[in-house]
């Protein structure tokens, strides 16, 4: 038949992976970006991301990271880079906090190898951190962290190579979607295609205000820490690790990368507006992050601090993924609201995308992301117009 040609909004982590598996399989693909993916005003920038499979966030996840594995790999096969470096990981806190209790349950049910650490234990074998005699550690070996900036560049590659026509510092405006098909506007002009994927980001907002998808985007800082002993922190001896305090909240980190740690917080709060751009990081910011660090990974609260990274969180009510039709249009995928965990998903997302766009449904397992799920945008059919 005929290729369907397909409209892709945001070449950023899951823009680039829908590039690519669209592209790969057969379709006609034009991307369109304001910035130049990789950039630091989005989601992926920072160096790392950690994936793991032992899924604190719900077991439903499990299937999906389980199939993101192998097809990390593909792509550092299919284009000769290094994306994924094993370093296990290690999910702390009390024994009824997420880390702890919703890693458990997720190996358990998906029957994942898995240690639980007592605190003792976690000093004994990970002396870098110290938690109180009341905390735990799930312990998964095959965690392992990511490389984002190489890896989107690697799929956009991928999609070139797969004849996508990949278009940077064009602004999306507006989009409408009707039986016939779809026209998308850009500061240059009208774009009109058989299908369209939205993967807007931070930018979801805007581009989506016809869907009833209540986000929040939220800056995090990632911190970079230069510790006295940097062989402590090399990620073959220093696991990945998210660690939820007893005042609620998480702080997370990775190995050293260049001789700089990561170690940041997840939780947080402080809106922004994507278009303000990065803020560095405050004082106040670093010598909060040196206090929560200091009972808990004291190597890296002591260290000399290397300078930090933005990260926008784009995030749900219920901190699940936005992935599926848009519900006014068949002929609209969206994906949005990755809600700061979102990265190590990003082949599988791209793929899920590629099987809505062209079959109409997936067999991947995404009834939990379903874009209808927060209010009734499905029973009135609207587009950003
Ligand atoms: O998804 O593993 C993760 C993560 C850790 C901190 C932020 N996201």
């Amino acid at each position: 038949g005929v290729r369907p040609k397909v409209i892709v909004v945001g070449l950023g982590t899951m823009g680039a992976a829908a590039a690519w598996r669209l592209a790969s399989r057969g379709a006609s693909v034009l991307g369109l970006d304001r910035f130049a993916p990789p950039h630091g005003r989005g989601a992926h920038a920072g160096g790392t991301r950690i994936i793991r499979m032992v899924y604190m966030e719900g077991a439903d996840y499990v299937p999906l990271v389980r199939r993101a594995y192998p097809m990390w790999r593909a792509i550092e096969a299919a284009t000769g880079t290094s994306l994924l470096t094993p370093t296990s990981a290690l999910m702390l806190g009390r024994p009824g906090a997420a880390a702890v209790a919703g890693s458990a349950a997720a190996a358990h049910e998906h029957d994942l190898a898995h240690e639980l650490l007592d605190a003792a234990e976690v000093r004994r074998r990970f002396p870098a951190f110290t938690p109180a005699a009341d905390e735990v550690g799930v312990y998964e070996r095959a965690a392992g962290m990511l490389r984002p900036e190489a890896a989107i560049e690697a799929m956009l590659g991928l999609a070139r190579d797969a004849g996508a026509d990949l278009r940077t510092g064009v602004e999306v405006t507006g989009w409408r979607a009707g039986p016939d098909g779809v026209t998308v506007r850009t500061g240059e002009g009208e774009h009109r295609a058989d299908r369209l994927v939205l993967a807007p980001g931070a930018w979801a907002g805007r581009l989506l205000d016809g869907l009833d998808v209540p986000l929040r985007v939220e800056r995090r800082v990632q911190h970079y820490w230069r510790p006295a002993g940097p062989d402590a922190f090399a990620p073959d001896r220093f696991p990945v690790w998210i660690w939820d305090a007893p005042d609620g909240s998480t702080g997370y980190g990775v190995g050293a990368v260049d001789g700089a740690v990561k170690a940041a917080m997840h939780s947080g709060a402080g809106l922004v507006d994507p278009d303000l751009g990065a803020d560095p990081a405050t004082a106040v910011e670093v010598a909060a992050m040196r206090d929560w660090l200091a009972p808990r990974v004291p190597g890296l609260a002591a260290a000399g601090w290397a300078g930090a990274v933005e990260c926008l969180y784009t995030l749900t009510p219920d901190t699940h993924f936005v992935l599926g039709h848009h519900p006014g249009h068949t002929n609209v995928a969206v994906a949005c609201g990755f809600s700061g965990h979102g990265f190590k998903f990003a082949p599988v997302v791209g793929d899920v995308l590629a099987d809505l766009t062209l079959t109409g449904g997936t067999d991947a397992p995404v009834a939990l992301f379903d874009p209808r799920r927060f209010g009734r945008a499905g029973v009135t059919p609207v587009g950003a117009d």
